[in-house]
């Protein structure tokens, strides 16, 4: 007993880890251990035999099985500890420097136009990028011969061999968005949808994708009147000027009747665009009353709703307002020009502090 007792604990003692220890405990303990092997000779012994051997075997089995728990606490302590002498962080190290990233002027103003918008009560709505052509054209009322839907302008997604349905498009203006809303939220809505639109076109101030943001208010009385308060209040807040004047132009697009395109009184001196003032006219938008068919198409019924309906190109405005002459550059991910042009990531835009601080 003594002999096992000397084997055990020294190897107990010895064992270097976990799976050391639970080797010694199965060769002692376990079902088939030495000690176990002992336990059921008892029955082999004579009644006097049992009584001394038998609490002995118990006492030393209890032995064993606290000396393995406590060799086990020990290791999982020296681990730990390990651990902590290897693996410290110091929390109070001063951060690594690093160039700080700044706002694309798109995002910029994005948000600035949000901004505006939201303040008169309109929501923001997006849509997919990959349109069919059903929502980015048919709903829109703009017919299969429409110089828009050719190949000239249009990116049309592939189809597999053989599959005749009409190809999905990128989408090439954010108009099918405005349907869907209308579809899903029915009349009145008030909506803004600015996104990323595509079109075949490449040079100085125009790039395949773009981005745009168009509006649309739908109720039971909303007139022309309606449209040149929000483009004016628009105008106002964007441009960060107090008095603007505009003049509508009659124009013509598919989806509204009658449609205007909206310029607005500025000045060019030496290359710098002041608005409000001078004797230049600058046009800055697309709008009109939403066609009845267009209204049918969103599931609104033109006998008892109307609306008016704007976009214009977030690229084109921003260019304007912070004078960036060349819109391919924005898309160059130069990062000089990303820092000239850029917004302070910090300072987003909201009404109460400014736009553009
Ligand atoms: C629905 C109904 C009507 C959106 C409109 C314009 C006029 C317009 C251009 C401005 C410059 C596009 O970025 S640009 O090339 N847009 O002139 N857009 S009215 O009319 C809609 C839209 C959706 C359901």
């Amino acid at each position: 007993m003594d002999d096992l007792k000397a084997k055990y604990l020294g190897e107990i003692s010895a064992a270097a880890d976990e799976a050391a220890l639970e080797a010694i405990r199965l060769a002692a303990v376990g079902k088939k251990g030495e000690i176990s092997l002992k336990m059921r000779e008892l029955g082999k012994m004579t009644p006097e035999e049992r009584q001394v051997a038998g609490p002995a075997l118990n006492a030393l089995k209890d032995e064993v099985n606290s000396a393995i728990a406590a060799k086990k606490a020990g290791l999982a302590d020296a681990a730990l500890n390990e651990r902590l002498q290897t693996e410290w962080l110091d929390v109070t190290l001063p951060s690594r420097g690093r160039p700080a990233g700044s706002i694309h002027p798109i995002s910029q103003v994005t948000q600035e136009v949000t901004a505006i918008f939201a303040d008169m009560g309109f929501a923001v709505a997006e849509g997919p990028q990959i349109e069919d052509d059903w929502h980015n054209f048919d709903a829109l009322n703009i017919p299969s011969h429409h110089p828009a839907r050719g190949e000239m302008d249009t990116f049309y997604m592939h189809r597999a061999e053989g599959d005749n349905r009409p190809p999905h498009v990128l989408r090439t203006h954010t108009s099918p968005v405005q349907i869907r809303s209308m579809l899903e939220k029915g009349a009145p809505i008030r909506v803004i949808c600015p996104g990323r639109v595509y079109r075949a076109d490449y040079d100085q101030t125009h790039t395949p994708m773009f981005h745009q943001v168009e509006g649309l208010a739908i109720d039971k009385d909303i007139s022309m009147a309606n449209l040149k308060w929000v483009l004016e209040e628009f105008v106002k807040s964007f441009f960060e000027v107090d008095g603007v004047e505009l003049r509508f132009r009659a124009s013509h697009f598919p989806f509204t009747e009658p449609s205007a395109e909206v310029d607005i009184r500025c000045s060019w001196d030496n290359g710098q665009l002041k608005v409000g003032e001078g004797d230049d006219w600058l046009e800055i938008l697309g709008s009109g009353m939403v066609h009845p068919k267009v209204l049918e198409a969103g599931g609104i019924n033109p006998a008892e709703w109307q609306g008016f309906a704007f976009g214009m190109g977030i690229d084109r405005i921003a260019m304007l307002k912070y004078g960036i002459p060349d819109l391919r550059a924005f898309f160059d991910s130069d990062l000089r020009w990303l820092r000239h042009y850029g917004f302070a990531a910090l300072d987003q835009p909201d009404l109460a502090s400014g736009l553009s601080r």
